[in-house]
């Protein structure tokens, strides 16, 4: 076991798209900061997927830094939905250009944090022993970056090839000639499939839900378009914070009652041959009206017919059970298209039950499926996974997996009570998964960034948030989702989709806007709903920074 005694201000867990800013935004500040991180390379949750297909599917123009002019006018991104190897890519550029590796310990994956309330300081043990100490800990261990593994009856028994989306291999697998099966037809199956058909000899799609997929219609960027975001990209980041998915999507500000039946139709059509999700955005209401949701369903229950040739696997793959929008809806291109090929079968689990995966293929109660490689694409404990995973908690007694037991806890999704001078990027409770993720980690980064200067100004060394503020604003978040029809899905955002975890509706749905408003008030108001400490006797010995007041 190996010590690192050396005091750090800041610890950041994660080298994603958060973690790398909040270092830069850190050390500008003039902090001493680390940031530890699994993998061996940055990148996050896009270093560690890197499946057949896999883009992003917020534009590439906004899914990327705000804060700095240099990156936004050096980098050139070449199509609409980048490609993981191009985001990949423009990660390690950012990490070079604003020279952050020498402050990272790659391959370092961190499994203990405990807080030693009497000295103000946390320390952090590492897999392997390696301890690491700082007054502050940030979590950027991302949202969606723990795999869930499913518990599928003859799983362990299968000796063909297994592989998880979460986790592929550095190589690319050779599929040609192969029975491929897929399980999970969510954001990664939908992305993945039809470059799988096109590969393996024949491809079998396990469905248990039907997703809601709109196409793409990927295109590169010319340059005209790329002038424009240089010139213009100030403006158009902030226009983008003022939204309430804090991405630039052409809004309706209309429900769709109040808009003529011909209109409505119009501007659906209109929207779908857009491409990506501008379809979801046409009415004001699609996630609090019946009937506006019905409606858009059904005009993407009727292009899932006009796509599939053969009518009995379209009514296969047309969700009914829960209104669109209630699960992320897929971005996909020929998701569709792919079941007419005559090397793909799709087995839906609603009408063909699974009896157990054997160690060469998949039996249903109709029939035997032979498998030579079997990809789950069942995707993540989200959310929570990532935190959870790391026994965080203090010696006061406070423990996180405790706290958490019936769900997560925290105010504003950036500080948790019990857990002094822990911050979490995009955590649950606030709008994360439900935004632009860099746009709301910059944020939160900033936020947290402010925060600690203003603590260092004051003298001040603990900052918690306080047990009532963030019971409050747990009821604020869990009032934005009961306001719509999100709680009618066996969703990812309730944790429906890993065995026994908490049913919560996990991020805030007020809108990137409201939240962002709601976190400049806290801070102006002096970080209003956190208990901000004077330090203690053992602080003082040991401590750099002396509180002058309580
Ligand atoms: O994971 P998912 P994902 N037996 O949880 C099925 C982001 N993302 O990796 O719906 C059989 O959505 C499960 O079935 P069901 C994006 O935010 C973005 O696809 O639970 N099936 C579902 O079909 C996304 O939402 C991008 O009934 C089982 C699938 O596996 C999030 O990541 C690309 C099963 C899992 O779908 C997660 O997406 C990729 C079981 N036991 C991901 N367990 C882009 O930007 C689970 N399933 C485009």
């Amino acid at each position: 076991m190996s010590s690192n005694n050396n005091l750090l201000d800041v610890i950041i867990v994660g080298a994603g798209f958060a973690g790398l800013y909040g270092l830069y935004k850190l050390r500008e500040a003039g902090f001493k900061v680390q940031v530890i991180e699994a993998g061996d390379d940055v990148g996050g949750t896009w270093y560690w997927n890197r499946y057949p297909g896999l883009r992003c599917d917020v534009d590439s123009l906004e899914y990327s830094y705000a804060f700095s002019d240099e990156l936004q006018q050096e980098w050139r991104w070449s199509e609409r939905y980048a490609l993981q190897s191009e985001i990949h890519d423009y990660i390690k550029f950012a990490a070079d250009r604003l020279d952050l590796r020498r402050d990272i310990r790659f391959g370092t994956r961190i499994a203990s944090a405990t807080f030693d309330s009497a000295a103000g300081q946390w320390a952090l043990v590492a897999e392997g022993g390696e301890t690491f100490a700082a007054r502050y800990v940030v979590m950027a261990t991302g949202p969606l970056s723990v795999p869930n593994k499913p518990h599928i009856p003859g799983l362990d028994s299968f000796a063909g090839q297994l592989v998880h989306s979460v986790q592929w291999p550095a190589e690319p697998l050779d599929l040609s000639g192969k029975n491929v099966a897929v399980i999970g037809t969510g954001s990664t199956g939908v992305q993945m499939i039809p470059l799988l058909a096109q590969e393996a000899a024949h491809l079998t799609v396990v469905q248990r839900t039907p997703a809601y997929t709109v196409p793409a219609r990927n295109q590169e960027w010319n340059d005209a378009r790329i002038a424009y975001w240089r010139d213009n990209f100030r403006e158009l980041r902030q226009t983008a914070r003022e939204t309430r998915a804090g991405v630039l999507h052409e809004y309706g500000m209309y429900p769709a009652a109040t808009v003529r039946p011909e209109d409505r139709e119009a501007d659906l059509e209109r929207r779908w041959v857009k491409g990506g999700p501008n379809v979801l955005y046409g009415f004001s209401d699609l996630l609090r009206n019946e009937e506006t949701n019905e409606l858009v369903a059904e005009f993407l229950r009727g292009k899932i017919a006009a796509a599939v040739k053969d009518p009995a696997i379209a009514a296969k793959l047309m969700p009914y059970e829960y209104p669109v929008g209630t699960k992320r809806v897929c971005v996909g291109t020929d998701y569709y298209e792919t079941y007419n090929r005559d090397n793909v079968s799709l087995i839906d689990l609603r009408s063909e039950p699974l009896k157990q995966i054997e160690p060469d293929g998949i039996r249903t109660e109709q029939g035997f499926y032979p498998v030579d490689v079997l990809i789950l694409a069942t995707g993540y404990d989200a959310m929570t996974g990532a935190l959870l995973a790391i026994d965080i908690r203090t010696t006061g007694g406070t423990s996180l997996r405790s706290a958490w037991a019936d769900g997560p806890q925290s105010y504003l999704g950036l500080g948790i009570a019990g857990l002094p001078n822990m911050f979490v990027v995009t955590g649950p409770g606030s709008p994360s998964v439900f935004s632009n993720m860099v746009l709301s980690a910059e944020h939160d980064v900033e936020w947290i960034s402010d925060c600690l200067e203003y603590l260092r100004e004051r003298g001040f060394p603990t900052i918690e948030a306080d047990r009532a503020a963030q019971e409050a604003w747990m009821d604020h978040v869990d009032a934005a989702a009961r306001g719509t029809l999100l709680n009618r899905a066996a969703s990812w955002y309730r944790g429906a989709n890993v065995e026994g975890k908490p049913q919560k509706f996990m991020p805030y749905v007020g809108g990137v806007n409201t939240y962002q408003a709601k976190c400049r008030a806290v801070a102006a108001a002096g970080y209003e709903g956190f208990v901000i400490g004077a330090a203690t006797a053992g602080q003082r010995t040991g401590g750099e920074h002396q509180a002058a007041a309580g």
